[in-house]
């Protein structure tokens, strides 16, 4: 397929970008992390999203090297900011194949000591599923990631089925609300999307898990968000995602 060989070419001269977006603390009104979010531009074509080309990836044996490529960008940009006096922190999607990769935690552990970045600057996201796909495997990794220092967080959560009962399990540190309950929750302030996400929040909270609603295309949220327990908010209505140089102004310009 003529898409499948463009993306393996891609993937092989690193035409593969990172466009990033801001996540707020929203009691302290400051930006304190960015999501890596990769790009691609097919020549010829222009934009295939992410949803597209990651599975993409993944059916054609390139997922190793890209999330190599993704890793090692995003690991070094945020070094790069952080030595500017950016205190900031990186938040990197990682899928399945990734988390299970055998040398994830190694090759982590290397690039953070090349980089002299602190564990704690970076957080793995990863999806429900992903937990899913291989449970036991998945906790021993966690578990690795978190000795090492690594945050891991469960994206797009209230999607899956993975209950808090079983998260409890594992030792995540942050639970990302997906976007669709807290655009609901901003089309409907009482409704049941709003009702689902106060209660996911209530019980992250009472597990100690830090909370990040997604999606919040509005910053009319941000109060009712911060009463329901979400410390962290990310979307639209704070910035959306962009390259580097333009992202960091962005968080800059909330300060
Ligand atoms: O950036 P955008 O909203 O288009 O992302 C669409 C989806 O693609 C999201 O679910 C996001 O998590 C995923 N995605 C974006 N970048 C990456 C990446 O570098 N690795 C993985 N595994 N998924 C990504
Ligand atoms: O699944 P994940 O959370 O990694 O997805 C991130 C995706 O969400 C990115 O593709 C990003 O472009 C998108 N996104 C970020 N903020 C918003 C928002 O406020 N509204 C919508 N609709 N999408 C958003
Ligand atoms: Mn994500
Ligand atoms: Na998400």
């Amino acid at each position: 397929l003529a898409l499948g060989r463009d993306l393996r070419r891609a993937v092989e001269q690193r035409e593969i970008t990172l466009h990033y977006q801001p996540q707020l603390d929203i009691a302290g009104d400051r930006v304190v992390g960015m999501e890596a979010l990769a790009r691609w531009s097919r020549p010829g074509y222009g934009p295939v999203p992410p949803d597209v080309f990651v599975p993409l990836a993944e059916e054609l044996g390139l997922m190793p090297a890209l999330t190599e490529l993704v890793v090692g960008e995003a690991l070094r940009q945020c070094a790069e900011w952080r030595a500017l006096g950016h205190d900031l922190r990186i938040s990197v999607n990682i899928t399945a194949s990734g988390l299970l990769d055998p040398g994830l935690v190694e090759g982590l552990s290397g690039r953070l000591a090349g980089l002299g970045l602190p564990a704690e600057a970076v957080v793995l996201e990863i999806t429900e599923s992903t937990l899913m796909s291989d449970p036991a495997r998945a906790r021993e990794v966690i578990e690795q990631l978190r000795l090492l220092g690594v945050d891991v967080s469960v994206d797009d959560f209230g999607t899956g089925y993975s209950s808090l009962a079983y998260l409890r399990r594992l030792p995540v540190t942050e639970v990302k609300l997906d976007r669709a309950f807290v655009m609901g929750m901003l089309e409907d302030p009482i409704g049941p999307d709003a009702a689902i996400v106060r209660a996911a929040s209530e019980m992250a909270r009472a597990l100690g898990l830090r909370v990040v609603a997604e999606g919040v295309e509005d910053v009319v949220l941000l109060g009712t968000l911060l009463r329901t327990g979400c410390a962290l908010a990310q979307g639209y209505g704070i910035a959306r995602p962009s390259p580097a140089g333009h992202a960091l102004a962005a968080a800059l310009a909330h300060e």
